[in-house]
C-alpha cells in the first residue's frame, strides 16, 4: 500500500455500490485488512449487495450523513455527481472524495493510456487494446468500458488501456497518463451538468498530468486551457495523425507518411476512421511499435450495439445502434448513408435534457420514416413530417415488418438513454436485434 495517500486514513465510506463500488471494496480489502470500509446507497436493492465481503456493512435505501462525516476517505460511484448536498457537505468538512479511478491511479506502476470524449470512447479503448495486444504486449482494458478499473490490477499487465467518462474525470486528480485522448465534444449528460463548458472542463480533466495530450483538430473544444505537450488528429486538415490521398486511394498517415488504406478498415463510417487515427496516436505516443499491430488495426470488427447489421434479408438491412445515446452519436449514424430505399429510424428514450433540432437538416435529405418511442419520443416528432408515435420498440417493429421492402434499412440509433423502458443500452440492442430476427 502507497504509504503517501493512505496516510492516517483508516475509515473509509464507499457511497454507490454496482460494479464499481464492489471493486472498490474488493480492492481496499487487499490493500489493507485493518481498514474500516462501509457503503452507502441510495438504492433499495443495490446491485452487488450479494457480493459483499463479509464484514463490509452496507447502508441502503438512503443516505448516512453519521458515517459520511466521520469518514477518513469517502469513494463515490461515477453515478453519483460530486455537485449533491450530501457530498458537497463532507467536502465542505474537509474529507476528502475521490473515485475508482483516482484509487487506480494511487496504484498502478505501468504506462496507461486514457479515453474521453462524447462518442467513439468504448470503440477507441476497445480497439487500441486489440492492436496493443498483436504487438505482443499483455494489455488490461477498463474503465467505462464496462471492466471497472481497480478489477484490472488483479493480473499483470505491460500497458493498461482506460475508456474515462466525464463522470470518473471529476474525482480523479492524481492520473498521470503516457498518453490521454479527447477524442470530440458534443451535447449529452444535460442532467447532470450545468451546461457544456462544465462538462467539457469535467473532460479535460484527462490532460491533468498526462504526457501526451491527443485533441482533435476538428473539434476546438477538446483543447485544454493550458499550454500541455499537445498531438493532434484531424480528418479534414494537416496534423501529425491525418489522412492523405494517394493515386491509388487514401490513407491513414503518421507526420504525412501514409500507413494503411482506409479502405483496408472493417469498421466502415468517416468517424472510425478519425478513430483509427486515435488509436494510432495514442500508442504512438505510448511508444508502441504500431507497424507490427497494423493487421489488427484493419480487421478491428468493432463492439457490439454501435452500427451493427443484426440482420439482412430480401434485399432488407436492421441495423442495432442502441449505443447511440446522443444526437452526435445519431448524426454519425447517418452520415453518408446512402439507401436505395426507404431508412425507418427508430429514436426515443431518455433524452436527458437534449436539444434533438441539430438531427432536422440531415433527415431533411434522407428518404425516411422517423418512429419515435419511449418517455422522450414526443420530442423527435416535430422533426421531420414523416415522424409517427408508438409507445414501445416492439410496436413499431410489428409495423414496420408489414412496411419494408428491398433496399430499405430498419435502424435502432436511438439519440437517448435507455433507462425509460430497458436496463440499460444492451439490453435494448439485443431486444432489437431479437424482433429483427424474428420478422427479418
Ligand atoms: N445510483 C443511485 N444511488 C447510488 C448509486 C448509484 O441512485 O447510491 C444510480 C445512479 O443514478 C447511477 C446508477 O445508479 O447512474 C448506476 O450505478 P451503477 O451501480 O450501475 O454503476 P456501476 O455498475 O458502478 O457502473 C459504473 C458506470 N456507470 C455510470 O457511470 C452511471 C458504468 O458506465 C461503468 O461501465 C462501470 O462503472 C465500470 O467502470 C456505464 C454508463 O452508463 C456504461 N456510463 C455513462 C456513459 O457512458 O454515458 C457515463
Ligand atoms: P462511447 O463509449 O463514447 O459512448 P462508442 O464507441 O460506444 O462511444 O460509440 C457510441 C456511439 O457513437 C455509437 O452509435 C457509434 O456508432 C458512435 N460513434 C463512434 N465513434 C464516433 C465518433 N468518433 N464520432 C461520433 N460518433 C461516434
Amino acid at each position: 500500500m502507497t504509504m503517501d495517500h493512505w496516510q492516517g486514513i483508516n475509515k473509509v465510506v464507499v457511497v454507490g455500490l454496482g460494479m464499481t463500488g464492489l471493486s472498490v471494496v474488493n480492492h481496499l480489502q487487499k490493500l489493507a485488512k485493518s481498514l474500516d470500509i462501509r457503503v452507502i446507497d441510495t438504492r433499495d436493492n443495490p446491485p452487488g449487495s450479494g457480493d459483499l465481503p463479509q464484514g463490509v456493512m452496507l447502508h441502503s435505501g438512503g443516505w448516512n450523513q453519521e458515517w459520511l462525516m466521520a469518514a477518513d476517505l469517502v469513494v463515490t460511484n461515477p453515478g453519483i455527481a460530486l455537485a449533491l448536498d450530501e457530498i458537497q457537505q463532507v467536502a465542505n468538512a474537509g474529507i476528502p472524495v475521490v473515485g475508482d479511478i483516482e484509487l487506480f491511479a494511487w496504484q498502478v506502476r505501468k504506462p496507461v493510456i486514457a479515453i474521453t470524449g462524447s462518442n467513439g470512447k468504448s470503440t477507441v479503448t476497445d480497439w487500441t487494446g486489440q492492436v496493443a495486444k498483436a504487438t505482443g504486449l499483455t494489455v488490461g482494458v477498463g474503465g467505462n468500458i464496462g471492466v471497472p478499473a481497480l478489477d484490472l490490477l488483479e493480473q499483470d499487465a505491460d500497458l493498461y488501456v482506460l475508456e474515462l467518462s466525464s463522470f470518473q474525470l471529476e474525482t480523479t486528480k492524481s492520473l498521470a497518463p503516457v498518453a490521454a485522448a479527447f477524442l470530440n465534444l458534443s451535447e449529452d449528460h444535460m442532467d447532470r451538468y450545468q451546461g457544456m463548458e462544465d462538462y467539457r472542463q469535467a473532460k479535460l480533466r484527462i490532460f491533468s498530468h498526462a504526457h501526451s495530450c491527443i485533441v482533435n483538430a476538428d473539434d476546438s473544444q477538446t483543447y485544454p486551457d493550458q499550454a500541455k505537450h499537445l498531438v493532434e488528429f484531424s480528418l479534414n486538415q494537416q496534423a501529425r495523425f491525418s489522412v492523405v490521398n494517394q493515386a491509388n486511394g487514401e490513407y491513414l498517415a503518421i507526420d504525412g507518411k501514409a500507413v494503411c488504406a482506409t479502405n483496408e478498415l472493417s469498421l466502415v463510417g468517416r468517424h472510425n476512421v478519425a478513430n483509427a487515427l486515435v488509436v494510432l496516436a495514442l500508442l504512438t505516443e505510448a511508444g508502441v511499435d504500431v507497424n507490427s499491430g497494423l493487421c489488427a488495426l484493419k480487421s478491428y470488427a468493432g463492439l457490439t450495439h454501435r452500427c451493427q447489421v443484426v440482420a439482412d434479408k430480401q434485399g432488407i438491412k436492421w441495423v442495432n445502434d442502441s449505443k447511440a445515446t446522443n444526437v452526435a452519436s445519431t448524426l454519425a449514424a447517418l452520415a453518408g448513408l446512402e439507401l436505395a430505399g426507404k431508412l425507418y429510424l427508430l429514436v426515443g428514450g431518455v433524452g436527458k435534457g437534449a436539444d434533438f433540432t441539430d438531427l432536422r437538416p440531415i433527415l431533411n435529405t434522407l428518404n425516411v420514416q422517423l418512429c419515435c418511442f419511449g418517455q422522450d419520443g414526443d420530442q423527435f416528432m416535430p422533426l421531420h413530417n414523416s415522424a409517427k408515435r408508438f409507445d414501445t420498440m416492439h410496436e413499431i417493429i410489428h409495423w414496420v415488418a408489414t412496411q419494408v421492402s428491398s433496399g430499405d434499412m430498419v435502424l435502432l440509433s436511438p439519440a437517448c438513454a435507455s433507462f425509460d423502458q430497458f436496463d440499460n443500452f444492451m439490453a435494448r440492442g439485443d431486444t432489437f436485434t431479437e424482433l429483427a430476427k424474428a420478422y427479418a
